[in-house]
């Protein structure tokens, strides 16, 4: 097992991990830029590095500043947390090529499911439900308005370079075609350097529903389950729910198993998540991501397993030691992101904490670097705090999140937590009736 692991971001799940790593009796080492010299993970590490600058690109996307960190302070390993570096094949190597270990996936499995045309690809072809669409890129306009007809419109033409929702161009019928494959195109080279898309069939009312896979470097794999995230706004999450209130324990067990098969065909290693669009009873693949994500914590709340330390054991090649009939999914939880942001207008307000009271007791859990007297700072991201709970069952669980919020206290600066109590008063959302379009209606802002 690792001695000392570098953990290359900030917030929340920089906790996370260096919790996980403490448990383990790994000592961490923090990195951050000079304007979270202040910040809980810096406090909280046994050694802190600076590295930079406040903008990202200078610090917490210095690939040469982190791997000197690393080099200084003698670490086994580094952990990219999600965002910034975490889906940064180039990094992943480099990281392997200084003689340090990448806690997350191989490079190569990185770079694959990071080309969502080759990603879509490896699915079908280790047995996972695709979108309906085209085999590959389509490189004329003919070629696109051929699959338009093919799979009939509406269709989506998304980049192979993007992902979580940028660069994507619907097109509702023929005479779209031309105009919108041609921006979809020049938006991809732009915001990507790579001009290459493909196109799908559009399906207009799904849920999105991800599965959490958990593989070590012996050929074993599990699923943990799935996640509902089709509460969005702007391909922001704002609540995240386990189990999702439209599958069955049959369909469960079918797509989970489906999906666990996948990644021992693909040798994967580590934890990923497997996205897939879910409308009439069919699952249909979209895009995998690399990373640790921003919600694992209510699949650990659902199967008492701890993913962070999970991801830890497998990148030091331990075994995972288990099998699929070992994980059990008790009851329900739920996770709400707390951002520093006005409630109405969802416009980022970063500033100082003058007051603080995180909720507690029975099944409530606080992923949060906030504490009183810090100040949010306006270069990151303005997720500040997760509020996750776990109940018996979906109501009990439902209870008790109008519970912890009502208890939550964060002066000084606007937050989410009033949308949250608002969308928990809802009969759709109550009775799990929504899909990818529906939070949108409700915060009554549409694209
Ligand atoms: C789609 C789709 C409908 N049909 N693909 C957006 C995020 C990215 N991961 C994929 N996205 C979508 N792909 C087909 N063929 C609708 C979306 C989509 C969406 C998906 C999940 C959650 C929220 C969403 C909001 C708008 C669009």
């Amino acid at each position: 097992m690792f001695e000392k692991v570098l953990i290359a971001n900030r917030g929340e799940i920089a906790l996370r991990i260096h919790r996980a790593c403490k448990e383990m009796g790994i000592s961490t080492v923090a990195v951050h830029s000079t304007a979270d010299a202040d910040a809980m993970h810096v406090r909280l590490a046994d050694e802190a590095v600076c590295i930079g600058p406040p903008p990202s690109k200078d610090s917490y996307l210095n690939i040469q500043a982190i791997l000197s960190a690393a080099t200084i302070t003698g670490a086994d390993a580094i952990h990219p947390g999600y965002g910034f570096l975490s889906e940064n094949a180039n990094f992943a190597e480099m990281v392997e090529e200084h003689g340090f270990t990448f806690i997350g996936p191989t490079p190569e499995h990185i770079r694959m499911m990071g080309d969502k045309i080759t990603a879509k690809r490896i699915a079908e072809e280790t047995g996972m439900p695709v979108v309906p669409g085209s085999k590959g890129s389509v490189d004329s306009v003919a070629d696109a308005l051929a699959i338009g007809e093919e799979f009939g419109y509406p269709v989506i033409v998304k980049a192979t370079a993007g992902g979580g929702g940028r660069g994507m161009q619907l097109v509702r019928n023929p005479g779209e075609m031309e105009v919108n494959w041609k921006t979809a195109r020049t938006e991809a080279l732009a915001a990507f350097g790579n001009a290459d898309v493909y196109i799908e069939k559009f399906l207009t009312k799904p849920r999105h529903i991800e599965i959490q896979v958990l593989c070590d470097t012996h050929g074993n794999a599990v699923h943990v389950g799935e996640r509902d995230c089709s509460l969005q706004r702007r391909n922001q999450k704002v609540l995240e729910e386990a189990p999702s209130p439209a599958l069955n324990e049959a369909q469960r067990k079918e797509i989970g198993e489906t999906v666990a098969d996948a990644m021992r065909k693909m040798k994967y290693r580590g934890v990923g998540t497997v996205e897939f669009l879910y409308e009439n009873g069919e699952f249909f693949f979209i895009e995998m991501n690399t990373r640790l994500q921003v919600e694992h914590p209510i699949s650990e709340m659902i199967s008492g397993l701890d993913l962070a330390r999970e991801q830890i054991r497998v990148a030091s090649g331990a075994p995972l030691g288990y099998t699929q009939d070992d994980i059990k999914f008790q009851g329900h939880s739920i996770e709400c992101r707390i951002n520093a942001e006005d409630p109405e207008n969802f416009m980022p307000c970063p500033g100082k904490i003058t007051d603080y009271h995180a909720p507690g007791g029975l099944s409530v859990r606080v992923d949060s670097a906030l504490y009183s007297g810090y100040s949010v700072p306006p270069h990151y991201d303005s997720m500040i705090a997760k509020l996750i709970v776990h109940g018996n069952n979906r109501n009990e669980c439902l209870m008790r999140l109008r519970r912890a919020l009502g208890e939550y206290v964060i002066g000084g600066i606007k937050t989410s937590i009033p949308l949250h109590q608002k969308l928990l008063e809802n009969a759709d959302f109550i009775n799990g009736d929504y899909d990818i379009k529906w939070l949108e209606k409700f915060v009554g802002l549409t694209d």
